[in-house]
């Protein structure tokens, strides 16, 4: 590690990439090859909702040590969806969640990510746009989805949702579509994105989002409040640090409450669970959809707190629709966010894990079966210039 001020150990993000398991495209020695030391996978194959035992544990973890490389990162434990609505046998679904933090623990893997998103987890339209350089990104266009609601899905009150100018657009965009684009649209909307635990049909979707009729906003900030009660405790007792990941898009969709889009909805959960273990896997290309979110300033509001990064950039327009753009492009004003990371992770002493989220399918991947938004080069590319992002900004400010 450099040294900077009084030959103090000098503090640098942790690199990681995202790994899917055995069955992933990319490779464990591909994620070594690309710079990495840390790996950020889950147990996809143990169904949501059943206890991690130590033995699915300890295979996963030998398997990624025999690479060389270590598992930093649990991304995710997810939560069941009865947690989310408290019915059914959700206690019994929370005493498996800590008894999966005791074991993860046991294990020595002591970061948790894991998200409280209804129904689906990250969700866009079209995940192989065209950019100008002929690499495909993951993009959300607003008339594409407000569409699918409406007249695919035809969701009891959809249109109440949105104004008069969003429905036209978005009947003119569905008149627009052939048998196979709805189809695909569908497809891309609710079969599960990488790393989503749930995935529907068009019926199944339906029933999934009649059951959070009666939870608003607040009740289902209070549904999170509890299972945080709950869970946080144990995560202290045996030291791990638990990240939330924001919402994905950070609003409202398909008229499902949504708790962790901006700044004052995390400081909420801080306030009610104030244990540092209480943390926030911080992603800017979720938070940075929205103008309000000032991603350097909340970078320092929850120093203490960040505990995972996600970094990657999206381009927004007027009309709702966003892409997801170079890591160094777009919205997110990268140096500013990479430069407080720095400062945060010298005053706690601490090197934080980070991935370079997502990134564009290019190069030979266009040839080649990939996992939306998880493609081998494109990330190595994000990760490449975050590393160089990094590096100069410590020369200048520190070393
Ligand atoms: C998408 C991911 C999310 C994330 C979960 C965390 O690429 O960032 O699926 O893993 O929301 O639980």
């Amino acid at each position: 590690m450099p040294s900077y001020q009084n030959n103090e150990p000098f503090f640098t993000m942790t690199q990681t990439m995202r790994w899917f398991g055995p069955n992933d495209p990319v490779s464990l020695s591909d994620i070594k090859q690309a710079g990495c030391t840390g790996i950020v996978t889950a147990l996809h194959h143990v169904p949501n909702g059943e206890v991690w035992s130590v033995d699915e544990i300890l295979k996963r973890k030998q398997i990624i040590e025999d690479a060389g490389l270590t598992w930093d990162v649990v991304e995710s434990v997810p939560v069941h969806e009865a947690i989310k609505t408290q019915t059914g046998d959700f206690k019994q679904y929370i005493e498996n969640y800590k008894l999966s933090l005791y074991n993860l623990s046991a294990c020595d893997i002591n970061i948790v990510t894991y998200n409280f998103m209804p129904v689906l987890d990250w969700t866009r339209t079209d995940l192989a746009y065209t950019m100008p350089d002929g690499s495909k990104a993951l993009r959300f266009e607003r008339a594409a989805f407000v569409a699918f609601d409406v007249f695919v899905l035809q969701r009891k009150d959809a249109e109440k949702d949105y104004s008069w100018e969003e429905l036209n657009n978005a009947k003119n965009r569905y008149e627009a579509m052939s048998e196979e684009e709805l189809e695909q649209l569908q497809k891309n909307i609710i079969a599960g994105l990488p790393g989503s635990h749930e995935s529907f049909s068009g019926e199944d979707l339906n029933i999934a989002l009649s059951k959070y009729e009666g939870i608003d906003t607040k009740k289902l900030q209070e549904h999170l409040i509890y299972f945080l009660q709950q869970v946080i405790p144990v995560a202290e007792e045996v030291g791990i640090k638990m990240a939330i990941h924001p919402d994905d898009p950070p609003y409202s969709i398909l008229g499902l409450p949504r708790v962790v889009c901006n700044g004052r909805q995390v400081q909420q959960l801080f306030e009610a669970v104030p244990s540092l273990n209480n943390g926030l896997c911080f992603c800017t290309g979720s938070f940075g959809v929205r103008p309000d979110n000032k991603l350097p300033e909340m970078v320092l509001q929850f120093a203490d707190r960040i505990h995972f990064l996600h970094l990657r950039s999206t381009k927004r327009n007027e009309r709702g629709d966003f892409f997801e753009d170079n890591h160094l492009e777009g919205d997110v004003d990268m140096y500013a966010v990479v430069k407080n990371i720095l400062q945060v992770m010298q005053q706690r002493k601490v090197s934080i894990p980070m991935r370079p989220d997502h990134g564009h399918q290019m190069l030979d991947d266009l040839n080649k079966k990939t996992n939306p938004g998880y493609s081998g080069i494109g990330r190595l590319k994000g990760l490449a210039e975050l590393r160089g992002l990094e590096m100069g900004i410590s020369r200048n400010m520190f070393l």
